[in-house]
């Protein structure tokens, strides 16, 4: 995260990771004033997907995607202009440095997207990933019910 304040956006994300029993780690780093810091978390990790999310104008997921060729997740936050400004910063990456950039605040999708990743080669994952869908249909189904009452 480029800053404590984006812990919310993160939290939607780590419960999931929790949940699915997978090894992660939160970091603060912020693009604009700890570029070094950035720079030393990205080059010592041992992750395989990196998640960078960030608000204004947000730097941080496209640094973090300059220093590795692990995939990066970028989750523009919500700080000014309704978002968009993040949003753009993180989608708008030059040629050759992709971002795969979810939706304003999607720290749960962030997570999501990170996991199917790495059920690419871990199939107790993948199944994992299975059941969470189940449940997000049961969930509608049951609405569907209620509605229908
Ligand atoms: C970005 O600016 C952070 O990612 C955060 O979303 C936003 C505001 O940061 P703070 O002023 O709360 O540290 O660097």
């Amino acid at each position: 995260m480029g800053s404590e304040s984006d812990l919310k956006i993160a939290e939607k994300g780590i419960s999931i990771l929790k949940d699915m029993g997978v090894e992660f780690e939160v970091r603060v780093a912020s693009a604009h004033r700890t570029p070094d810091l950035v720079e030393e978390i990205v080059k010592n990790s041992k992750a395989k997907v990196f998640i960078a999310i960030a608000g204004l104008a947000a730097h941080l997921p496209g640094v973090v995607a300059s220093l590795t060729t692990k995939p990066v997740i970028a989750v523009p936050v919500e700080s000014k202009l309704d978002g968009m400004d993040a949003l753009l910063s993180c989608v708008q990456m030059p040629p050759g440095i992709p971002t795969a950039t979810v939706g304003i605040d999607r720290g749960d999708n962030a997570v999501l997207l990170a996991l199917e990743i790495l059920a690419l080669s871990d199939e107790e994952l993948s199944k994992k990933l299975e059941e969470y869908r189940k449940k997000l249909r049961e969930k509608v189904i049951n609405s569907d019910k209620r509605v229908g009452e």
